[in-house]
């Protein structure tokens, strides 16, 4: 963003510059094949006060500049011929970043929301969220200019305000860190049911028995007191909400 203060002195503003051609470049040669224009536009007249704050004259909307020139073509009626600016500021210009995840609150995705230089390619990443009982994995990205909606680790480009969503899916199973098999799930499905106490009656009253045969209480015989905690890990189950 180009900020301009025109010529301001009380009394006297009409040295200010009119009609401007605005160039850049970025090698800043004398080449004319080296500048490129941005705009012809006019640069508003100063207000001769103390209190004036200029005005946005030029938006260079992320181009890329090393040099700039301001060739003046008129002024505001200067009484001398002279002409003149009081100060140019230039703004860079940045992008807000918003992630969100679906469901709300997943906190393993990067990076935080923040504003970035405007055009910049910023990387994004979404990763297993695991949090017991809830074990979500990445599914896809919703928003415009990602780089692959699909890949957990990806980017957004930046070329305006951007928010962008990482959809998580359940993906819960028997088994992960959050949901180990009970010990009475011989199966290790994750349910204590008939399947489980049809292998416990192989089991039963083996000689030499494994922890994960039917010996629950690891006492070297699987018998009527394995079996009574069989029966209660089935009921637990068939009891749960
Ligand atoms: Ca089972
Ligand atoms: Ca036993």
């Amino acid at each position: 963003m180009l900020w301009i203060w025109n010529f301001n002195i009380e009394g006297n503003i009409g040295p200010g510059i009119k009609e401007v051609t605005i160039q850049y470049s970025l090698t800043g040669g004398t080449n004319p094949g080296e500048w490129t224009t941005l705009e012809n536009t006019i640069i508003p007249q100063a207000t001769g006060t103390a209190d004036y704050l200029g005005s946005a004259v030029a938006d260079f909307a992320g181009t890329r500049a090393k040099y700039v020139c301001l060739s003046a073509h008129s002024d505001w009626g200067s009484p001398y011929g002279d002409q003149g600016l009081s100060e140019v500021r230039f703004y860079k210009k940045m992008a807000q970043l918003t992630l969100q995840t679906q469901p709300e609150g997943i906190n393993t995705i990067s990076p935080f929301s923040d504003s970035y230089d405007f055009g910049s390619v910023v990387p994004i990443a979404a990763l297993r969220y695991v949090n017991c009982p809830a074990v979500m994995a990445f599914d896809h990205w919703e928003g415009e200019g990602i780089a692959d909606p699909y890949s957990a680790s990806t980017s957004v480009v930046m070329d305006q305000d951007k928010t962008v969503r990482a959809v998580f899916q359940d993906d819960h199973q028997c088994g992960d860190e959050c949901h180990p098999p009970v010990k009475a799930d011989l199966s290790k499905d994750c349910s204590v049911d008939i399947e489980d106490l049809h292998l416990f009656a192989y089991a039963w009253l083996d000689d030499s028995p494994e922890p994960d045969n039917g010996d629950l209480n690891e006492d070297g015989h699987v018998d009527m007191e394995d079996f009574s905690m069989i029966a209660q890990s089935w009921l637990d189950l068939l009891l749960e909400p």
